[in-house]
């Protein structure tokens, strides 16, 4: 699908962005979304973006965690808020017994828009900041790509779990007045591309050669590595966030203790993940039950939802796209 522009000469995209002259795609909820850039944004994360071109001021200690939504984002802001404040809070009385991961680590985008930048400031734990994004690299500011220290841990998933994880979320939070949402059309938009963000594989290739090129400011993770050897993943996250595990920690079990604190089952059966509910943006209405961002966990669910014809047609086109980089999925 062409990109709406040319590529710019720098990340910054000046000025208001008017989304009237912009293609437009159907989107999964009752409003559309607009394609910018070659990506497809709803027309609120097309004024989040804008405001984030203009207004944010990257510290160079900041820690942004990028991912596409349903990728594993709820699990990584869990596992980087642990391990990067583990001497500050014990697992007994730890704040995320008592806190969505989504409210230890922001949404920066949502929140900016939201005309209340201190609100950053004001996140309880200043240094470093802990901030998530779903915007494409390709998108992001320069204030946070070039010659920054900033770090980005960034996750992926198989994209047929994400279509199908994504599908059931908005299929929760679908108004009770629409009509449901069929998982044939989710499917068909999700292959063109067209889906929060996405195309998903542009997305994916974005941070990953980026990953390539600074590989010590961009840290590339799998969902499916990280359920497979979380404790891996756990010490590969302090090491490369500038918080490596101690022998001695090691020994004391608090790599493990990590694990199974931000675990699905220990995070999904929390009062406060069962019952109570997450703002997306500050003043907005935009309300989430915390119940709705832990469904099943799992690696593979697509094998319970999706036909022979449609996996088939999915690994095409991820196969096409992403043959090229390596990152594949193993069925
Ligand atoms: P978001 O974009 O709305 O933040 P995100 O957290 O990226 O969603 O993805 C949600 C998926 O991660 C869900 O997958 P599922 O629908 O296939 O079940 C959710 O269950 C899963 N998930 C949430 N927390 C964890 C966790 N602690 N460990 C593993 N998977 C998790």
């Amino acid at each position: 699908m062409a990109a709406f522009a040319p590529s710019p000469q720098s990340n910054n995209i000046s000025g208001e962005q008017n989304d009237s002259n912009l293609p437009t795609g159907r989107g999964w909820m009752s409003e559309h979304l607009v394609q910018y850039q070659g990506f497809w944004l709803s027309p609120k994360g097309l004024k989040n973006l804008m405001w984030l071109q203009d207004h944010f001021n990257p510290r160079p200690t900041d820690i942004f965690l990028a991912s596409l939504p349903k990728t594993g984002t709820t699990w990584l802001k869990a596992l980087v808020f642990a391990t990067v404040n583990r001497t500050r809070h014990g697992f007994s009385d730890h704040p995320l017994l008592t806190t969505n991961p989504h409210d230890c680590c922001p949404f920066l985008d949502a929140y900016l828009h939201e005309n209340d930048p201190s609100f950053l400031d004001q996140n309880g734990s200043p240094t470093p900041r802990l901030l998530s994004t779903h915007v494409p690299y390709a998108l992001l500011p320069d204030s946070m790509t070039v010659n920054r220290s900033c770090r980005f841990v960034y996750i992926y998933r198989d994209p047929k779990d994400v279509l199908v994880s994504k599908w059931h979320f908005l299929s929760n939070l679908r108004p009770k007045e629409l009509p449901p949402f069929p998982l044939e059309e989710a499917f068909e938009l999700f292959c063109q591309g067209i889906s929060h963000y996405g195309p998903y594989w542009d997305h994916v290739l974005g941070f990953w050669k980026a990953s390539l090129e600074f590989p010590e400011k961009i840290l590339f993770l799998k969902y499916e590595d990280l359920k497979e050897e979380p404790f891996v993943g756990v010490k590969r996250l302090g090491e490369f966030l500038g918080y490596p595990f101690s022998l001695q920690e090691e020994r004391d079990g608090v790599v493990e203790d990590i694990v199974k604190l931000c675990c699905f089952e220990n995070l999904r059966n929390l009062e406060v993940n069962r019952t109570s509910v997450h703002k997306f943006s500050r003043d907005s209405m935009c309300m989430v039950d915390n119940r709705h961002f832990f469904r099943k966990g799992i690696v593979g669910d697509w094998k319970n939802c999706l036909t022979a014809e449609m996996i088939k047609r999915l690994d095409g086109i991820t196969s096409h796209k992403l043959i090229a980089s390596g990152l594949l999925f193993h069925n």
